[in-house]
């Protein structure tokens, strides 16, 4: 970024001669400025300042940095943050411009509203795999009217580039989605990651096919999502690397029969955090899941 890029334009400067203090607060006021550069015949001499007192007091040219428009705007704000009360911007000798300590803060504040410069280190990144139609897409949606806590990002590994252009169907729910099918691979969901660094929590949906969770690929949490009929043939090694799985369309199954399945899950992988949930209006499984989510989010934010 340059200096021209985040200099007020058309600045108000003033002559020597300008030496009446109540009339150069008064200009400095109608114009919502607190800095007035004194310029003589092209040569910077000094800047009048509005203090937060009252006063109007005149700095010398050592108060003031210059640069060109074309620098870079990292010198203007590291004269800024020295000695500097201003920075003249001068564009072939002229003065166009000039940054103040007010540019900087409108920047910041900029960057706030982005989201830039949150002090969380970055986002918990969950990827969230499973068979085709296991439920997946159906978790995170529900999931995510339970998350509106945290600034989430939903990121589509298992929809194709065609579908990009519509986003997923977490986007109708006004969350920020993202289809992005490299996010499959390691060195994809790197990138789609960092591109997303200003997020909480980035849920994974990763492409379908044989449920491998012995290997992560960069992502805090693995969650095995598995129908709750198809969770009996899960084994040890594939859910090695994986924190939690989801049970899903307990509703198919008897109560007891869903128990029986959760019991062998937990006695195949011990640690491993079983959910079992069913996308019914009494579903009742849903919460501890969305408590354990939350839970994942918080204690890396420390
Ligand atoms: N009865 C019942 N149906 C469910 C449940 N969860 C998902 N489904 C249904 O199962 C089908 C597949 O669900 P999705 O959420 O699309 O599954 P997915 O894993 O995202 O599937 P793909 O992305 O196509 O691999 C949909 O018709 C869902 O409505 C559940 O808990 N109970
Ligand atoms: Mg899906």
């Amino acid at each position: 970024m340059r200096a021209k890029d985040v200099m007020t334009s058309h600045p108000i400067l003033v002559s020597a001669a300008e030496q009446d203090r109540a009339a150069l607060r008064r200009l400095m006021e109608d114009a919502d400025i607190h800095h007035l550069p004194i310029v003589e015949d092209g040569h910077l001499l000094g800047v009048w300042v509005a203090t937060g007192d009252g006063r109007v007091v005149m700095l010398g040219r050592d108060r003031v940095e210059e640069i060109s428009s074309d620098a870079s705007a990292d010198a203007g704000m590291r004269a800024l943050m020295g000695d500097a009360e201003a920075v003249l911007v001068r564009d072939a000798g002229l003065p166009v411009g000039v940054i103040t300590r007010s540019d900087v803060l409108g920047i910041v504040r900029t960057a706030l509203g982005r989201g830039i410069g949150r002090r969380h280190p970055r986002p918990t990144v969950i990827r969230i795999a499973g068979p085709s139609g296991a439920g997946k897409t159906t978790l995170i949606m529900r999931s995510l009217a339970h998350l509106g806590q945290f600034d989430a990002v939903v990121v589509q590994a298992n929809l194709g580039p065609d579908d990009a252009e519509d986003g997923g169907p977490a986007g109708a729910t006004g969350v920020r989605e993202v289809v992005e099918p490299s996010a499959h691979w390691r060195s994809g969901l790197e990138r789609v990651v960092s591109r997303l660094a200003d997020a909480e929590l980035i849920l994974v949906e990763d492409r379908d096919g044989e449920l491998d969770l012995a290997h992560g690929i960069g992502e805090d949490v693995q969650v095995a999502v598995v129908s709750a009929a198809d969770a009996g043939s899960l084994s040890a090694l594939q859910l090695s690397d994986a924190q939690a799985a989801v049970l899903t369309a307990a509703d198919g199954l008897e109560p007891e029969e869903v128990a029986r399945i959760v019991a062998a899950v937990e006695q195949r992988c011990p640690g491993l955090a079983v959910f079992v949930v069913a996308s019914v209006q009494d579903d009742a499984g849903l919460d501890p899941w969305v408590r354990w989510l939350s839970m994942q989010v918080l204690r890396r934010h420390g």
